[in-house]
């Protein structure tokens, strides 16, 4: 099988310190987070920021201060910043990262609307998605499709066939967000059988659905996504000790699967960087 990608989600916009004190807020701190994660095995830091009080942000200045530190700690890992941001943000706030000089090589692209539990709402309408799609596209920047649901697959086939969304397509089938599909077997083969061939995937899951989720992803030859932005315990009712524990975690799981780990050069190609 395919050499595994590990991405790892040190941050996130809506986990805090008071879920785990390790969440990295600062410059410094998410510079730390990136490290142990790249040394652990991961090759893709997924990358939201914060102000130093932990309010999330996509200011283009925070981005180019944390992803300086990160390059001078693990100069080849593939950096892909967020343009989901956090709820609430509106579109021009979270596109700053991919205006930063030279432009990221991967970000994200959500690809649908959705609950995001209580009464939040996540707003992503077919415009805007084709709006941050062909923004990307002027940049030659890879976008990671993050689907939280099996209608926002169908989005990305439709937008795809007109031209917006361009191949090869690399999905991460975001799982158990409530609003979005729940993390069971059953609902993550349909969606990596919705996909077309050629595409790539990666697998990542809320609370304790993690590992269960990643590993089925690793099992059927997808990649894996870990990191404080979906789950702060390394096993039940114990906390991480940081991302690199739970990219250690990964590892593991895939030696039993027989995945060899993808170096982050070796990511690029699978991801046709
Ligand atoms: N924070 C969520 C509202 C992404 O990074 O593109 C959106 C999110 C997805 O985390
Ligand atoms: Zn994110």
């Amino acid at each position: 099988m395919e050499k595994l990608i590990i991405t790892a989600a040190i941050c996130g916009a809506e986990v805090t310190k008071e879920n785990n004190k390790q969440v990295p807020y600062t410059v410094d701190e998410i510079g730390r987070e990136a490290e142990s994660a790249y040394k652990a095995g991961a090759s893709i830091i997924h990358l939201h920021v914060r102000e130093d009080n932990g309010t999330p942000t996509q200011n283009i200045e925070r981005f180019k201060g944390c992803i300086e530190e990160i390059k001078k700690k693990c100069s080849e890992v593939i950096i892909q910043p967020s343009t989901g941001g956090a709820v609430g943000m509106n579109n021009e706030e979270r596109l700053q990262p991919i205006y930063l000089d030279p432009p990221p090589e991967m970000a994200t692209l959500d690809c649908g609307t959705m609950n995001f539990g209580g009464d939040e709402i996540f707003i992503n309408t077919e415009n805007t998605i084709i709006y941050f799609a062909e923004e990307m596209n002027k940049r030659n920047i890879k976008y990671e499709l993050e689907c939280f649901d099996k209608g926002m697959v169908d989005m990305v086939l439709r937008l795809q066939k007109k031209g917006y969304i361009k191949k090869p397509l690399h999905f991460n089938f975001v799982l158990g967000v409530i609003g979005g599909i729940n993390a069971s077997p059953r609902d993550l083969t349909f969606l990596v059988e919705s996909i077309p061939e050629g595409s790539t995937y990666t697998v990542c899951a809320i609370g304790r659905h993690e590992f269960p989720m990643v590993s089925l992803s690793i099992e059927k030859g997808g990649h894996a996504r870990v990191g404080f932005e979906d789950n702060v315990y390394i096993s039940k009712g114990v906390l991480a000790k940081s991302n690199g524990e739970l990219v250690e975690k990964v590892v593991k799981i895939a030696d039993k699967f027989g995945r060899e780990i993808a170096s982050p050069n070796e990511a690029r190609k699978i991801l046709s960087i």
